[in-house]
């Protein structure tokens, strides 16, 4: 791995460098240094974590979606009196388009991908909107866990450009495009995250060695408002194991109504308007696995390879985190088609791990309406 070459060798000098931050909206962190508390926003540093290429599978520990400076002991998850998390600093509507920047120090920039994430569950984010409230490790990975799920993808803004990682190869869990991604980090023209902006140094504030913006656009969800929300920010570094987190609070909306969107739709009994020629069948299979490996499924019907493991269908890990290990795929299959499967484990050098008997089975909806979709939910065994 590239990592490697370079590792060892800049990660004694991590201590003296500078990362990044949320700038806009004004995170709390922006905040904490613009009241003179926090001495370097761009030193909230959750490390040591494998942090590439498996951009979630590291536990939060203490950082939690906001973010912990251990230079300065600030825990930025919990409401400062007067200062931040009291109240909202920015509104929006639902669904709209925002202009979103972080700012990264010229000593820190180690490359990589980072997203923006909004958690839907009012419940899990009130706790970090508490006057006096330190949020527990557990309570802190409960609302990472929903923010990873609330990743604002880069697709979701049309006309916005969105890359793959250059320090990425295909069938790395990297490869992924919902995430944004810094420019190659050993690039020599506009590398790194500073050359997403391209802008001067020290075009934005940090405490080190100068600061460059790195601007996307996001789009807020457009069934969830909120009077007092939090967007978090999370830059996996490409070339450290450290990930930056830093958060904002905003409200999104009127707040009046909070809707979480459902996670799957079942077809109606109901005769419907028009019956499905295909169903979307969602795949979601709970395995852990390490890097290199893959997770596909393969069965008796040619569109899962009619058994050859050859022709079995890749799942995507992207929506893989430590705490819930799901790979999943969807395919659009006639109603009422029966067929057997099992998922297979597969390595780099070829090798395939077939989960143990029974077949798996299932069959598609046969009273499907058009637009019908399903989930099949199951775990490695
Ligand atoms: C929100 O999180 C709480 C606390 O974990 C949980 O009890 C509740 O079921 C969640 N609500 C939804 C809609 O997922
Ligand atoms: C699973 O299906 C394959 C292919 O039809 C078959 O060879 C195998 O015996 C089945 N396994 C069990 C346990 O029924
Ligand atoms: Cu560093």
């Amino acid at each position: 791995m590239k990592l490697s070459s370079t590792f060892s060798l800049l990660s004694a000098a991590t201590l003296v460098h500078g990362h990044g931050y949320l700038t806009i909206p004004s995170s709390r962190t922006r905040l904490g240094a613009e009241a003179g508390l926090d001495s370097c926003p761009e030193c909230s540093i959750l490390e040591p974590v494998s942090a590439w290429p498996n951009l979630d599978i590291a536990p939060v520990g203490r950082s939690g979606p906001c973010g912990y400076n251990a230079r300065v002991s600030i825990d930025y998850n919990q409401p400062r009196s007067g200062l931040w998390g009291n109240s909202p600093i920015a509104k929006y509507q639902p669904g709209q388009t925002i202009d979103v920047q972080w700012c990264v120090d010229n000593n820190g920039d180690h490359g990589g991908m980072f997203a923006y994430r909004i958690c839907t569950n009012q419940t899990l984010v009130d706790k970090f909107l508490t006057p006096g409230y330190l949020p527990t490790d557990e309570e802190k990975q409960a609302a990472e866990d929903c923010f990873e799920a609330g990743t604002l993808k880069c697709t979701d803004v049309a006309g916005q450009n969105c890359n793959y990682s250059p320090d990425c190869s295909p069938g790395q869990p990297c490869w992924r495009n919902d995430w944004f991604t810094c420019n190659k980090f050993e690039g020599v023209d506009r590398r790194g995250c500073q050359g997403v902006d391209g802008a001067a140094r020290g075009s934005c504030y940090t405490s080190i060695a100068g600061g460059y913006p790195v601007t996307k656009k996001i789009k807020l969800p457009s069934n969830f408002q909120s009077g007092h929300t939090l967007l978090s920010f999370k830059w996996n570094s490409f070339q450290t194991g450290q990930i930056y987190l830093s958060c904002a609070d905003i409200a999104i909306g009127d707040g009046t109504t909070t809707v979480t969107p459902p996670t799957s739709t079942t077809p109606p009994a109901e005769a419907c308007t028009k019956a499905a020629t295909t169903v979307a069948v969602k795949f979601n299979e709970k395995a852990t696995t390490s890097y290199g490996q893959n997770i596909k499924v393969v069965g008796s019907i040619a569109q899962l390879g009619s058994w050859n493991p050859a022709s079995a269908v890749a799942l995507s890990a992207n929506g893989y985190t430590a705490s819930n290990p799901v790979w999943s795929t969807t395919l659009n299959l006639a109603p009422g088609t029966t067929f057997q499967y099992k998922y297979i484990r597969t390595e780099t050098n070829g090798a395939v791990s077939w989960e143990s008997d029974p077949n798996r089975s299932y069959t598609v909806p046969a009273d499907a309406c058009d637009g019908a979709s399903v989930t099949v939910d199951s775990t490695w065994r």
